[in-house]
């Protein structure tokens, strides 16, 4: 521990703190904007200067390490009348559009802006030539909201391990984009969307869908389905002024009847469908010398990444649509059948955390019903923007269940949210298979929590299956070059695009740096889901009653024709 003051107090902080660090500790803020805690912690906005007797100019504390008896002040004039030039030079560069942004009062420069008291901009002048993308499916690009942060670099990079949007010219002309100026849809992006969760103004946000969904609303004609993630259902209430974490699983249906969707479903239920299917696939390719590792293939940003830097890997690839586009192929086909309903009149609408959701449901795979499986995947953050529109507040309204039977699910289904709950939720199932006995513990504790990656080695009455669990893509990076190694002899191994899995999704509630220092969203996130999981009085997929019923009345068997037909496929590149 090392003695500093800051503001006069003295301060007692780890020898390798930060003097942004040792402030915080000690409750004094110091104004912060490029820097994201363990991501983007580089010291060039220049929001974060004291002043260090001593020191001959002032120092950006995001990057200055603490030392014994240093002596530290972050509210001179000169720092304030510095932040305050500093910003409003970004300013004058910026568009502000601030009522019509999709980020307006979710902004960490017009915070900054109220928080610094910049009331006029000194120095207008030439803005530099801006960009606008939005020719990917998932993600739009406006550079004229950019601020040179970095921190959507530093996520691409370090975090995703992708690498696709970077600095281009050089000092006023500097613009975030990818290669020699290309849409993010012409090169290896994988619509992860976690760049956007790092932007802290409206650079960076998702391709807005819910025009086409308002559309088929007021449609008399269409029959308006929708279904609703795993993950929505702890982080929706967010929006709306709930903690996080705040589980809102009835208040969905409630919300989304309201808004005039005939039919109210849980992606939930197709989760444990896919557990099914999985499991039966698992098991085939395990007793039948089938490829292994097995890898699961519900996350469409994983998908992407393994077929532009993995390829090697897409026979590994688990043959499983995923749970969104199992439940549109469903929808489509058995419920229209089964319900009497031409299936060109339903319009078919997911709820999803993710923004690579809106690519998955474009995919040329993704028709195997005759028509779109599923039409318009929305985000999270979507969906809070058309319950605003219409005065609709989720976390007031009384509680409702999802309709049946395709709202029918167990906690299985709701792990799926969570980093190592796909796993989780098929060693349940596949171990009841093999043994024909009851699990008793059902919780794989094992797989759980935040850690990038986690291994574990499960005994079935004999049988050893070694599995991992990634989430981020570097982490599936570092998974996936260890078995390439021949370093790691794994059966199955679960990957998810975005850290903390879909609860991290790229579509999810935007928290800021401090929000994000403050409490780890995805730990928060996953607890409740697994709280849901617990309250559940079914919490395992093969048990699920609608599921059953599906494949008495319809798809026979796991891994037979129909299912074969509808919802699995293969990927190719
Ligand atoms: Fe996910 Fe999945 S868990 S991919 O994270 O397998 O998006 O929540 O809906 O499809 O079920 C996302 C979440 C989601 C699918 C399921
Ligand atoms: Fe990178 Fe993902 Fe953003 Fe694409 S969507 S630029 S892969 S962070």
């Amino acid at each position: 521990m090392v003695t500093l003051t800051i503001d006069g107090i003295k301060v007692q902080a780890p020898k390798d703190a930060t003097v942004l660090e040792a402030a915080r500790k000690a409750g004094i803020r110091i104004p912060t904007l490029c820097f994201l805690k363990g991501v983007n912690e580089i010291g060039a906005c220049r929001m974060c200067v004291v002043e260090v007797k001593g020191a001959k100019s002032l120092q950006t504390a995001c990057v200055l390490p603490v030392s014994d008896g240093m002596e530290v002040i972050t509210n001179s004039a000169a720092v304030r009348e510095s932040r305050k030039v500093t910003l409003e030079l970004l300013l004058s560069d910026h568009n502000l559009e601030c009522p019509t942004c999709i980020r307006n009062l979710n902004c960490e420069l017009q915070k900054l802006s109220e928080e610094l008291g910049v009331q006029a901009i000194r120095y207008p002048g030439e803005k530099s030539k801006a960009q606008y993308d939005d020719f990917s499916p998932s993600i739009v690009r406006d550079t004229s909201k950019c601020i040179l942060c970095r921190r959507c670099v530093s996520t691409c990079h370090k975090v995703q391990g992708v690498g696709v949007i970077s600095p281009n010219y050089r000092g006023f002309n500097t613009v975030i984009a990818p290669v020699y100026d290309m849409s993010l849809s012409e090169v290896s992006c994988v619509n992860c969307g976690q760049c956007i969760m790092a932007c802290p103004v409206g650079a960076l946000k998702e391709k807005d869908d819910t025009d086409k969904v308002w559309k088929a609303l007021a449609d008399p004609e269409k029959y308006v389905i929708v279904q609703t993630a795993p993950a929505i259902r702890v982080s929706l209430g967010e929006e709306f002024g709930g903690e996080l974490g705040t589980i809102v699983t009835k208040k969905l249906p409630a919300a989304l009847r309201r808004l005039g969707f005939d039919k109210v479903f849980d992606t939930d239920f197709s989760a444990d469908l896919t557990i099914l299917e999985e499991g039966s696939e698992f098991l085939d390719r395990l007793q039948n010398g089938g490829k292994l590792p097995l890898i699961t293939s519900c996350s469409p940003g994983w998908i992407k990444f393994c077929e532009h830097y993995y390829p090697e890997f897409l026979d590994n690839l688990s043959t499983c649509k995923s749970p969104q586009q199992m439940f549109g192929a469903l929808v489509k086909t058995y419920y229209a059948e089964k319900m009497g309903i031409d299936p060109s009149k339903i319009f078919s609408v997911s709820i999803m955390p993710c923004t690579a959701k809106k690519y998955e449901c474009k995919r040329p795979e993704m028709f195997s019903s005759g028509y779109q499986d599923v039409d318009v995947a929305l985000t999270t953050r979507e969906l809070s923007r058309m319950l605003k529109e219409a005065g609709i507040n989720p976390n007031k309204l009384p509680d409702e269940e999802f309709d049946e039977p395709l709202g029918i699910s167990t906690g299985a289904g709701a792990i799926f949210g969570a980093t190592g709950g796909v796993m989780e939720a098929a060693l349940r199932t596949v171990y009841e298979i093999v043994t024909k006995k009851e699990l008793k513990n059902i919780d794989f504790t094992e797989v759980r929590g935040v850690e990038g990656v986690k291994e574990a080695t499960i005994d079935i009455e004999g049988i050893k299956v070694n599995i991992a669990v990634a989430h981020g893509l570097s982490n599936a990076r570092a998974v996936l070059d260890r078995v390439k190694n021949g370093e790691a002899n794994y059966h199955f191994i679960e990957i998810m695009a975005c850290p903390g899995g879909c609860v991290g999704g790229g579509g999810q509630p935007i928290l800021s740096a401090d929000e994000r220092w403050e409490a780890d969203y995805r730990e928060e996130r996953a607890k409740a889901i697994y709280e849901v999981d617990r309250n559940m009085p079914l919490r395992k997929s093969h048990e699920n009653p609608a599921v059953k019923a599906l494949y008495k009345e319809f798809l026979g068997e796991p891994l037979g024709e129909k299912s074969h037909e509808l919802l699995h496929t293969h990927y190719t590149k």
